[in-house]
């Protein structure tokens, strides 16, 4: 007979937090964020913590690196889209981790040939006014000059003049070797009084660009995630049919941590997928997924996954379980996935952190899936309504949107995230094409939300996610309750 779980699986929407005693030092300035990434053993430290406990959706309208620079500033990390080819995946992790925090590398970049005309289209185009004129025009020439707004007047010169002619040639520049250090740099920019500063290599080739105006940006971003070398950090996707491929090219290309992208988790491929990378890549950490329950937790933790991550049909975009009957309400998923890793890690000395991925709908459903047990979270809606996503930005019935599909939609047709073991192909549709709500830029929307868990954080009466955990009560709401937390019985002035 089959096995019944005698309890409905439930939503974020079905709980809410009971206040626990707020001391005098619980205050949101004092709350700590940050939470593990990846496996730790009892007593050690884990290899890699997360300053804030967001990751972004490993989805083709969500984490391309433009999203994973402005996340990996707030402090998260970025899991770069699989469902492209191998080369174009390693070349944007490559693109990230080229982007060290204060060292930019040239998007704007000219010959010494090329005319006035082509430099106002860059211009136009790029919106940035520091051009590089480097031998053969590519970002990481040899450096031959700049061409700011200062060196040209677009009224009083004949469009075809060369570049050559009114460039900044790289003898009269002040530039930086390669190896030298973001506030060295700083401190040659503001001696020089310069507004940009050129970073080269031995050979003269462009390397970056050191700004003056980043350098508050810079300042303003305390919580950033970085490697021991500056960069930023930034994960990728993997699938359990071409990883022999695709994980060294994103090893080779920097890429921080791994997750096998898949719709359900508890299968032989992707301990196969785990055991091959364990085997030949022995320090790459990689995260595994998606389960719903203790028994799906056990299995990916026995095949060696540095976290899993939870969390089936719950996806905005998703109709999986509409589809196919498979799936479980997200906050039952994580509070019994969170008890499994807790009894695992009682049982064996090994914490695996687990992540809620996917059905967060309200700021509030953050705090509420951390106290449920996840260590961080996966958003994939929340994240693809900011600037920073890779999707379109329209204006449809005067409402500004932007673009999100589902990863099993026939617009990704990611095949590979669905793939059991049978053709090449996506045989249906588990996912729907959509328009979000246009939501500005990332760091705004972000510091606004864990304004906003740091805040219940006080409420509960802890100061950090682990004591979240431990400490926080939680109860089931009734229908009529839920009612009764929104205004309710008034006349809103503002619908
Ligand atoms: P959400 O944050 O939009 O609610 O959910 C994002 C999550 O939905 C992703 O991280 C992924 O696990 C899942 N997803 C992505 N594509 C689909 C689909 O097409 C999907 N069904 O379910």
């Amino acid at each position: 007979m089959a096995q019944y779980f005698n309890e409905p699986s439930r939503t974020f929407s079905e709980y809410l937090l009971v206040p626990g005693y707020t001391g005098p030092d619980c205050i949101p300035a004092n709350v700590d964020l940050s939470t593990p990434l990846v496996k730790f053993k009892k007593g050690e430290e884990p290899s890699l913590r997360l300053n804030i406990p967001l990751t972004s959706a490993i989805m083709q309208s969500v984490s391309g690196e433009k999203l994973a620079v402005a996340l990996a500033q707030e402090g998260g990390i970025s899991f770069i889209y699989g469902s492209q080819t191998v080369e174009d995946e390693a070349a944007m992790v490559a693109r990230v981790k080229a982007t060290k925090a204060g060292f930019v590398p040239s998007d704007s970049n000219v010959r010494p040939d090329s005319v006035l005309a082509d430099v106002v289209e860059l211009k136009r185009r790029t919106g940035h006014s520091t051009v590089a004129v480097t031998e053969d025009g590519t970002a990481d020439g040899k450096l031959v000059g700049i061409v700011t707004s200062r060196d040209y007047r677009v009224s009083r010169m004949d469009p075809n003049t060369p570049v050559s002619e009114f460039m900044t040639p790289v003898e009269k520049l002040v530039v930086a070797k390669e190896g030298v250090s973001l506030a060295e740099a700083n401190d040659i920019l503001w001696d020089n009084k310069l507004n940009q500063l050129p970073v080269l290599s031995e050979d003269g080739r462009l390397l970056y660009f050191v700004f003056r105006k980043d350098y508050d940006a810079h300042k303003s971003n305390p919580m950033e995630l970085l490697d021991d070398k500056k960069r930023y950090m930034v994960g990728a996707g993997i699938n359990t049919r071409d990883y022999e491929k695709r994980v060294p090219a994103l090893v080779e290309a920097g890429v921080d941590v791994l997750c096998i992208d898949s719709s359900e988790g508890y299968t032989e491929w992707q301990k196969r997928t785990l055991d091959w990378i364990h085997k030949n890549y022995p320090g790459v950490k990689v995260g595994a997924g998606n389960v719903v329950d203790a028994d799906g937790f056990r299995f990916l933790a026995d095949c060696g996954a540095d976290f899993v991550k939870i969390g089936i049909g719950g996806g905005s975009i998703c109709i999986t379980r509409e589809t196919k009957g498979i799936g479980r309400g997200q906050a039952t998923a994580v509070i019994e996935v969170a008890k499994a890793r807790n009894e695992y890690f009682k049982e064996t000395g090994y914490y695996i952190p687990v992540c809620s991925d996917g059905g967060i709908v309200y700021d509030y459903h953050m705090t509420l899936a951390l106290a449920m047990g996840a260590d961080f979270l996966m958003l994939g809606r929340y994240f693809s309504r900011f600037d920073e996503s890779p999707t379109a930005k329209l204006l449809v019935n005067g409402t500004y949107v932007k673009e999100y599909w589902g990863e099993g939609s026939n617009r990704a047709r990611n095949w590979q995230r669905y793939d059991l073991g049978g053709d090449n192909k996506l045989s249906f549709e588990e996912g729907v094409d959509s328009y979000v709500p246009y939501a500005g830029p990332l760091s705004d929307g972000v510091r606004q939300s864990l304004a906003k868990v740091r805040s219940t954080m006080c409420n509960v009466g802890v100061l950090n996610i682990k004591d979240l955990q431990d400490q926080a009560k939680l109860t089931l709401v009734s229908a009529t309750s839920i009612v009764e937390g929104g205004a309710h019985d008034v006349i809103l002035k503002n619908k």
